[in-house]
């Protein structure tokens, strides 16, 4: 082993603005209308968060019609298709879309460009519930393209009228690769009005690689399921970090990574609250890496206001919507 013991410590990490608004919603509506809260889908890909919303109340369901008729839905941050909007009018359900702005903002692209007539391929993971979401707006107009690999596999009407849109959680440099060889065969085709690839996926993986060359390890907290969690993972190794892990919680963390290893990298993805973050930082100090040095890629300070019916609700009684009401809900989480 080269050099003292210490850890380099990624921020921007952890929570994005619409993690926030999403966990907040479910954790309003526990308090607000009484449990149980049914939740269609994980509200967003943490473990720790699912189990804890659990505890208070929460009910995850799969699919709309196992909400029994007649009770409250929250639709996770990774956003619905417009059926499913349906289907819970249908089975009478009150719904609370906890859809993140910025995913609402790529469905919106996805209509505008559908309604202008376009083939739209959409960058993404087949089966992620964001990619099942957005394609759901123009079914008809959209293809899925699973990297850059799928990139020979795409057909389209008229290559003149073509867009490609993302989803929010990819890997930028693996996104500008596949867009590069979208080019090469579709050299008509239109960038997204702006950045799909949201500012905190961006902002995250920026201070990975800022660091990775200087780390022996990478510990990435996130659970399994979430996407922009495992990128971390990716850019650590694919920028020079020697080894990298994604774990749910310190105990997953095995003796044998530290054999040999001076500087470790720590992380956490978009939906990860801090507190497991502090616990592998406990982990790490009482195995002689107490030096902890934060490297900073960005500064955030984005809030989005929560879900209408939740604002409406707090207003109705008396209790406002401040920012500052937002966070002290949700400490526990953090
Ligand atoms: O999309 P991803 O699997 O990364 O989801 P997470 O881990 O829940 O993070 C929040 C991201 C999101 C809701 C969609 O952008
Ligand atoms: Fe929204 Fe980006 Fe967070 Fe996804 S990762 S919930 S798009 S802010």
């Amino acid at each position: 082993m080269t050099g003292a013991k210490k850890v380099l410590l990624a921020a921007p990490r952890g929570y994005c603005a619409g993690v926030d608004r999403a966990v907040v919603t479910v954790e309003k509506a526990l308090e607000l209308y009484g449990p149980p809260i049914y939740v269609r889908k994980q509200i967003v890909h943490n473990k720790h968060v699912v189990a804890t919303l659990e505890r208070r109340g929460a009910i995850f369901v799969e699919e709309t019609d196992e909400v029994p008729e007649g009770a409250t839905v929250v639709f996770s941050a990774h956003g619905v298709a417009p059926v499913v909007h349906e289907e819970a009018k249908q089975l009478n359900l009150t719904s609370i879309d906890a859809t993140c702005p910025l995913v609402t903002k790529v469905h919106r692209e996805a209509v505008r460009f559908a309604n202008a007539d376009f083939d739209i391929l959409l960058i993404g993971h087949e089966g992620h519930e964001e990619v099942v979401g957005t394609s759901g707006e123009a079914p008809e107009h959209i293809t899925i393209v699973n990297g850059p690999d799928d990139v020979d596999n795409v057909q389209v009407r008229d290559p003149e009228k073509v867009v490609w849109l993302s989803q929010t959680t990819l890997s930028v440099d693996e996104t500008m690769e596949t867009v590069r060889r979208l080019r090469n065969r579709f050299p008509a085709i239109q960038d997204p009005p702006s950045d799909d690839i949201c500012y905190a996926t961006q902002n995250r993986q920026l201070a990975v690689r800022q660091m990775a060359a200087q780390c022996d390890l990478m510990i990435v907290v996130g659970s399994q399921n979430s996407s922009n969690s495992v990128r971390l993972v990716e850019v650590a190794l694919e920028y020079g970090c020697a080894a990298g892990y994604l774990v749910d919680y310190a105990d997953e963390i095995d003796d044998s990574w530290l054999s040999g290893v001076s500087t470790v990298g720590v992380t956490s993805g978009a939906s990860v609250p801090e507190l497991l973050v502090r616990d592998v930082l406990d982990y790490l100090a009482r195995h002689g890496y107490e030096d902890v040095e934060p490297v900073v890629a960005a500064e955030e300070s984005l809030l989005f206001a929560l879900p209408n019916e939740i604002r409406r609700e707090l207003k109705r009684r008396g209790k406002g919507d401040s920012a500052k009401l937002r966070h002290d809900a949700s400490t526990h989480l953090h």
